[in-house]
């Protein structure tokens, strides 16, 4: 066979080294999953694979995109659902192929078919990697958000949902109606308690619907807590020039990650579940610690890393990580500032997790970029800072490193580094929030009109922070530094505590 094949399930025997183990049963579809991007391939695809490898049952996925995005749907479908895992370590490149996906659906295109699968007994989990936009939350409340487009759109069309809530709400009142028992629904998102926040969007929703629906919904449904963990970045040519290296077989769709993983996973899944504790899983009665020291050391810093770099001029977390005066800010960031707020088991060694953290950083193999992490920063910035922030300031606490993160993000969104090179900037409140970043004048001359204007954003400060004189004092002294060239800035604030 020739690096023109194509990988597919009848060239599985041609590559057994890069199985996880050479048998397979072709297990039936047992979970659906919504948002079929690289971080499912390469996580919950993996250690259900794995679990169904150890322990059986049919639990093989239905992945689902939600953007009618039909070239990775047709990618991956020509591929019979399999690609390749691409783990890229300092031990170097280890290349697995994952044969749990076994179709990929589109919407709206393929709207019968999810339904069909929706009401299907043996699935049994609906699974949710959507991002934090996909949740449709107002902020302000929890609840769905009713001035958002596509829920305006499934409330009044209910039988023909583009949203997550929408469709989960459907696929549940379709099971309730026909007496099918529901299936679990798992966020997998880096929301905080998103098992929790999850059931608030989809209740609300149903209850704008029929509120006997939502009572039904609200009573009958588990919605487990998780906590998620592994970097993977984008897929880019090299990834696939390297798979159709390793494997001598054309894979369009790999995955590259680091080969780090762990999943912490609230044990309520009243219709069953793959045996996932046989693989590395940690199961447990509440997730809650280990979701807020993940959200907060890890996510928090890569956020404070991504929007530092792009107004540096690091392109990826590796980059910015040997960058030694960030290293630095970043270490006590961990230890001064965020460790602090954080209160976990005593079995949990914070510093010990700090240190990992950073050799993740540092791993020159994987290239995590720096813009892919600055998306969305409107519904990233209040769980990985501002939380920490308003623990801190509610104890009096300092919160100079945190602030330099928030501060980089306002900067940021005038859409240009330091050295001018122009970026563009992906978020749902893109226009608002670049509006009020560039409106606000001369940053080095009057700081304080782009702090004011940002913090005036409703949709990411509450009112109680907005109105902290300590917190706009902070963002107005970071923006300051700022001013005076990011990398001077990271160098004048790097020791903390
Ligand atoms: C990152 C995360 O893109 C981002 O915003 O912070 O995707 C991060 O890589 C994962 O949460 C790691 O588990």
């Amino acid at each position: 066979m020739t690096s023109e094949s194509m990988l597919c399930r009848k060239a599985l025997p041609l590559i057994e080294d890069h199985l996880l183990a050479p048998e397979w049963r072709d297990p039936r579809i047992g979970i659906v999953h919504l948002g079929i991007g690289n971080f499912h391939r390469a996580h919950e695809a993996v250690y259900t694979e794995e679990a169904m490898l150890a322990a059986g049952g049919d639990w093989a996925i239905c992945g689902v995109t939600l953007q009618g995005d039909v070239t990775k749907r047709d990618a991956l479908m020509a591929q019979d659902g399999l690609y390749s895992v691409v783990e890229r370590g300092l031990q170097g490149v280890k290349t697995t192929v994952i044969r749990a996906l076994r179709e990929v659906l589109a919407l709206p295109h393929d709207r019968a078919r999810l339904f069909d699968l929706l009401a299907d007994t043996n699935v049994r989990i609906v699974s949710l990697t959507v991002t934090e936009k996909g949740y449709c939350r107002d902020t302000k409340t929890g609840d769905v958000d009713l001035g958002h487009p596509g829920i305006a759109h499934d409330l009044e069309h209910p039988g023909e949902p583009g949203t997550v809530p929408g469709i989960l709400v459907a696929a549940l009142k379709t099971r309730r109606d026909a007496g099918i028992a529901p299936f679990t629904v798992l966020s997998c998102d880096n929301l905080s308690h998103n098992g929790a926040a999850l059931r608030q969007v989809v209740c609300s929703h149903a209850r704008a619907l029929d509120e006997a629906l939502a009572t039904w919904i609200d009573r009958e449904v588990a919605f487990p807590s998780t906590m998620v963990d592994r970097i993977v970045p984008a897929t880019t040519d090299a990834d696939r020039d390297a798979a159709a290296a390793a494997l001598e077989l054309r894979d369009e769709a790999p995955v590259p990650c680091e080969p780090f993983r762990q999943w912490v996973i609230e044990d309520r899944f009243p219709a069953g579940r793959p045996a996932w504790e046989r693989v590395g899983a940690q199961l447990v009665d509440d997730v809650m610690p280990f979701e807020l020291a993940k959200l907060r050391m890890l996510n928090g810093t890569h956020s404070t890393l991504a929007y530092l770099s792009m107004l540096a001029g690091f392109a990826t977390i590796d980059e910015a990580i040997s960058f030694a005066p960030l290293r630095t800010l970043i270490h006590s960031m961990m230890t001064h500032e965020i460790a602090p707020t954080l209160n976990v088991p005593a079995s949990f060694d914070l510093m010990a997790y700090r240190d990992a953290l950073l050799e993740r950083y540092a791993n020159p193999a994987l290239k995590h970029r720096c813009a892919q992490i600055a998306m969305d920063g409107s519904q990233k910035i209040p769980p990985r800072l501002l939380a920490t922030i308003a623990a801190r300031l509610g104890r009096g606490q300092a919160i100079t490193g945190l602030a330099l993160g928030v501060a980089a993000w306002f900067v940021f969104l005038r859409g240009h580094a330091d050295d001018g090179t122009t970026f563009v900037i992906n978020d749902p409140l893109a226009s608002r929030l670049t509006a009020l970043a560039t409106n606000a004048g001369d940053v080095e001359n009057a700081p304080e009109s782009l702090v004011d204007a940002m913090l005036g954003c409703r949709d990411v400060f509450s009112p109680e922070l907005a109105s902290n004189v300590v917190f706009r004092r902070a963002l107005i002294e970071a923006v300051t530094q700022l001013g005076s060239g990011t990398r001077t800035a990271i160098e004048n604030t790097e020791k903390l505590g």
